[in-house]
């Protein structure tokens, strides 16, 4: 078996930002223009009038202040409310691939690798943009890389999970420098005219360089000392959009074809489930949760980030602080990416030998921890 590294991660920012303030108030100028074409059946009782949403409430619930977006001026169009995306010709790079090349290669030039050492590519993401020819594959070749790639969806979790598979494929042997990408252009699922989860997510890609310890050159690397997945079924968050909508004759722009989640069971059963997982799995390597210098975890929500952490080493620690930095305060929620986007930005000050989880949690249910060692 050969020692495998993290050696380079590429992070592609979307151009514009959307404020909560912004989101508030088209999606209150949404409700109001709904309100007033339902009077009378909101009158009659027959029909319920939509309720404003509120930065308060938000920033109170999630901890997220604001998001990135591919394209803003369709979200925040009362009489749109989704983003506004032209549809390119076959022989044109995808959106998805487009944003995936970016990350890819500024994962590539921080491992001061070429695409022509890359003998895999693992595009993982809650969503993929249609169904074939892979997105993995026409980011390989827009690379100019070589060997294979594939798409993989396991949500939130789909980075950890494709992490093991990279893990997996080159410490075999079998490959000597994959990449993992991570589209997430959630703008495009997510309902941005419910109230209950219209702030929740922003746009995003992030890549990493899983390779050969012995044939890295970066200044900076982190051993995978191992990884752990679960995963156990749930309907608390889910999307009904598929290719079997057509055939069962049903509504394409019914509520259930975007994200919709039952957010409080989520939080109340995903944080014990984590916070058992990665300690789990750090017992399994001999380490225990007090010797981990730094958690890069999912970014759903604050609170809880806050309670994971708390369960895993005592009250004293808080997520936001330096044990398990925040980053969905500005990028929201951005599906798989959420935890390698803090990896990325907050891994600088850590010495070699420092230990770090990266873990997922999300549908499925699912979870992935991927510990790793500062060499
Ligand atoms: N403004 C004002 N009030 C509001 C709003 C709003 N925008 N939304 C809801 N309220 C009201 C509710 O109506 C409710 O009122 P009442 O008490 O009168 O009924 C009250 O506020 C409280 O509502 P909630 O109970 O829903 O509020 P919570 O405190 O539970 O907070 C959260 C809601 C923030 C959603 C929280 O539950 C949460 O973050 N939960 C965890 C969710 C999570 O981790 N989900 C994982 C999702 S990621 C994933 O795996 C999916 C991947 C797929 C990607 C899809 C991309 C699109």
């Amino acid at each position: 078996m050969y020692s495998v590294v993290i050696s380079g991660t590429g992070l592609y920012q979307p151009p514009h930002v959307i404020t909560n303030t912004e989101l508030v108030e088209a999606f209150n100028a949404y409700a109001d223009l709904q309100n007033a074409k339902n009077a009378d059946a909101i009158a009659a009782g027959t029909h319920a009038a939509l309720t404003h949403s509120s930065v308060e409430f938000i920033e109170k619930a999630s901890g997220i202040k604001q998001r990135y977006v591919i394209e803003k001026s369709g979200v925040l169009d009362p009489n749109r409310m989704y983003p506004r995306f032209t549809e390119r010709p076959d022989d044109q790079l995808s959106l998805m691939a487009e944003i995936g090349v970016d990350a890819c290669k500024k994962a590539l030039a921080a491992a001061g690798k070429q695409a022509s050492d890359v003998d895999a590519i693992f595009c993982a993401s809650a969503n993929m943009q249609r169904a074939y020819p892979a997105m993995a594959v026409e980011i390989q070749a827009a690379l100019g890389a070589g060997g294979y790639g594939f798409d993989m969806n396991v949500a939130c979790s789909s980075a950890t999970f494709a992490l093991e598979q990279a893990f997996n494929a080159v410490r075999s042997g079998a490959s000597r420098c994959v990449l993992v990408v991570n589209p997430e252009i959630t703008s495009a699922h997510l309902e941005w005219r419910d109230r209950d989860c219209h702030f929740i997510f922003g746009d995003v890609c992030t890549a990493l360089v899983v390779e050969r310890a012995d044939l890295a050159v970066s200044a900076d690397q982190w051993e995978v000392l191992g990884t752990r997945l679960a995963t156990q079924f749930s309907n608390n968050i889910r999307n009904n959009f598929g290719f079997m909508n057509r055939a069962e004759d049903s509504d394409p722009l019914a509520r259930d074809k975007t994200f919709r989640q039952e957010g409080r069971k989520v939080f109340k059963e995903v944080v014990p489930i984590a916070a058992a997982h990665i300690e789990g799995h750090l017992a399994a390597l001999a380490h225990s949760p007090t010797e981990v210098r730094r958690f890069w975890l999912h970014q759903a929500n604050l609170g809880m980030n806050q309670l994971v952490i708390k369960k895993l080493v005592g009250e004293a620690a808080a997520a936001g602080s330096d044990i398990a930095p925040l980053i969905l305060d500005t990028y929201a929620n951005t599906a798989s990416a959420g935890s390698i986007i803090a990896f990325h930005e907050h891994r600088a000050d850590l010495k070699s030998g420092d230990l770090g989880v990266i873990c997922s949690f999300g549908a499925g249910y699912s979870v992935g921890s991927v510990v790793v060692k500062k060499r």
